[in-house]
């Protein structure tokens, strides 16, 4: 398949390692512009950690960029890993719903990636999962300060895309996100990585990798968002011609060590509303109040 912005090598990474970087895919001061109203909107001070009552946020938001004008590098190389714009569901859209870590676990010995036991998970907290669930095309994460290891990088488990189609296909009832056994899976996994990089940097990631919030020793500033890609379709791993894979539904079948698949969902698609929105819209509530009170 002809790609738009990836090179062979880099679909090769994405099938081995389940993501693909994108170095300087939108420019450093745009991050740094978002990054500093956010701590207007938490109502922190950025010079004064004493004022950061959480280390942990979660932020709603309401501004929206279009990917395909905001980044259209990163719009392309989302093409090239899902099988062209075509298959892409909607406009892809990046908003402001920050993810900030400003000291998990700062007083705590430091655990590498391999030895972390908390939080792993595929992301997809609003629907019933299946190996072929379209509402979550890819995995992003986008850069909005500089990440780097001790300061909270996401750790990603680099070989759990097997392990995750294993269990999936398993289970073509579907699994609700509390369903998983995200310890017993992590636990089939060996090779680790820390999802480290500059303001800027955005990574596409495979949808199954199991990834997790680390420490942040340094306390140092880190917000990156998450944002999905939707599918238009369900994937696809029975298709005529094998080269119409995409690099995701090609990731699968490998993991599954088959070269085509007939999958077929024995439950009905289900959408969930997740207590994380619910705390997100609070937290929209109290920005609002805060910047009507101008404080
Ligand atoms: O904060 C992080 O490093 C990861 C967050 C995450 O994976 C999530 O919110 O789904
Ligand atoms: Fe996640």
């Amino acid at each position: 398949m002809k790609t738009r912005a990836l090179t062979s090598s880099d679909i090769d990474h994405f099938l081995h390692k389940g993501y693909v970087k994108l170095e300087g895919a939108f420019p450093r001061e745009v991050a740094e512009r978002w990054s500093q109203e956010c701590f207007t909107r938490l109502g922190y001070d950025l010079e004064d950690p004493s004022t950061w009552k959480e280390v942990r946020i979660h932020m709603g938001g309401d501004r929206r960029v279009d990917v395909k004008e905001f980044a259209p590098a990163v719009f392309d190389a989302m093409c090239d890993l899902l099988g062209g714009a075509e298959r892409i569901g909607g406009p892809v859209q990046w908003s402001d719903h920050f993810i900030v870590n400003l000291g998990i676990g700062a007083d705590d010995p430091w655990q590498p990636a391999d030895k972390w036991p908390n939080g792993w998970h595929k992301d997809g907290d609003f629907f019933r999962h299946f190996l072929d669930s379209p509402e979550q095309g890819l995995l992003v994460f986008v850069n909005w300060t500089d990440v780097v290891h001790l300061g909270g990088p996401t750790y990603i488990a680099t070989d759990s895309v097997p392990v995750v189609a294993r269990f999936l296909a398993e289970h073509p009832e579907g699994i609700l996100p509390g369903g998983f056994d995200f310890r017993g899976l992590v636990g089939q996994c060996h090779e680790f990585e820390e999802a480290v990089g500059n303001a800027g940097d955005v990574f596409l990631l495979h949808p199954f990798v199991l990834h997790a919030a680390s420490q942040n020793i340094l306390r140092r500033i880190r917000i990156i968002t998450n944002p999905p890609v939707h599918l238009n379709e369900p994937m696809r791993f029975d298709r005529n011609d094998p080269a119409d894979f995409s690099a995701v539904e090609r990731g699968v079948l490998q993991g599954l060590g088959v070269e085509r698949l007939e999958f077929r969902p024995t439950h009905e698609r289900e959408r969930i509303v997740p207590e994380r929105v619910k705390r997100q819209m609070l937290l929209q509530e109290q920005e609002k109040a805060r910047s009507a009170s101008g404080m």
